[in-house]
C-alpha cells in the first residue's frame, strides 16, 4: 500500500474514494463535512439519511454515494470530540481502520484521508497521522486491496506535520 501526504483539498482528490470527518447526526457540518456536502450536493446527504437513519457511532465508518464530487464514493467517519472529552485516541484509530475496511467492502483502490478530529475534534495533526498510519498497517495486516493511501492536509503547516510522519513511516517499514 502507497501512502502519499499531499497537501490540498480532500473535495478536489481524483480517487475512488474520499474519506468524510462527519459526526454522529451524519447531517452535515462545517470543516471537511461542509466542504464533502457542498460539492458533493444534495445526494450525498440524502444517502446520509437514507443509508444512515441513526447516523453512525464514534469511531465507525459508512459509506454513501459522491453526488458531483470526482470521487466515486464518500466514506464517512465519526472521530472522538477531544473538546467534549471523547479522548480515547483508540477511536481516533478505528476511525481508519473502520474506512479502509468499508474501502474494501467497496472495492476501492485508491483513497483519500483528511486528518479527522483535527479540526474542530481538538486532537493534533501529529495524533491524526499517526493514527491514520495504524489503519493502514492494520490494513496490510489483512491483506487488503487498497493500493493509494492519500493522505490530504489543509495547509501548509499540516502539510509538513503528515510529509514528516509518512516518510518516517516508510523508513521504519523498510528497515
Ligand atoms: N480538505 C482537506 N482538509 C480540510 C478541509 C478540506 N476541504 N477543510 C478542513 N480541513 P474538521 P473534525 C482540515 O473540523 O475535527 C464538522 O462540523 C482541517 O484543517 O473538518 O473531525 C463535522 O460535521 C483539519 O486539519 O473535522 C463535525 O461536527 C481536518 O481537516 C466536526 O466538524 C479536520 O477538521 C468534525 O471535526
Amino acid at each position: 500500500m502507497r501512502v502519499t501526504a499531499v497537501e490540498g483539498d480532500i473535495t478536489e482528490q481524483r480517487v475512488d474514494a474520499v474519506v468524510n470527518a462527519a459526526n454522529r447526526g451524519m447531517r452535515g457540518g462545517g470543516g471537511v463535512d461542509g466542504a464533502i456536502h457542498r460539492v458533493g450536493g444534495p445526494e450525498v446527504l440524502e444517502d446520509c439519511v437514507r443509508r444512515f437513519p441513526e447516523g453512525l457511532a464514534t469511531g465507525d465508518a459508512g459509506w454513501t454515494t459522491a453526488g458531483g464530487l470526482p470521487a466515486r464514493w464518500v466514506v464517512h467517519v465519526v472521530g472522538p470530540d477531544r473538546n467534549a472529552g471523547e479522548t480515547d485516541r483508540g477511536l481516533l484509530v478505528s476511525c481508519y481502520v473502520r474506512a479502509l475496511e468499508v474501502a474494501d467492502e467497496l472495492g476501492v483502490r485508491t483513497i483519500a484521508l483528511p486528518l479527522v478530529g483535527a479540526g474542530v475534534y481538538g486532537w493534533s495533526a501529529e495524533d491524526s497521522v499517526d493514527a491514520a498510519l495504524e489503519g493502514v498497517a492494520a490494513a496490510e495486516a489483512r491483506g487488503s486491496g487498497v493500493e493509494e493511501v492519500r493522505i490530504v492536509a489543509f495547509g501548509r503547516a499540516a502539510y509538513d506535520v503528515v510529509r514528516t510522519r509518512v516518510e518516517q513511516g516508510q523508513s521504519r517499514s523498510t528497515t
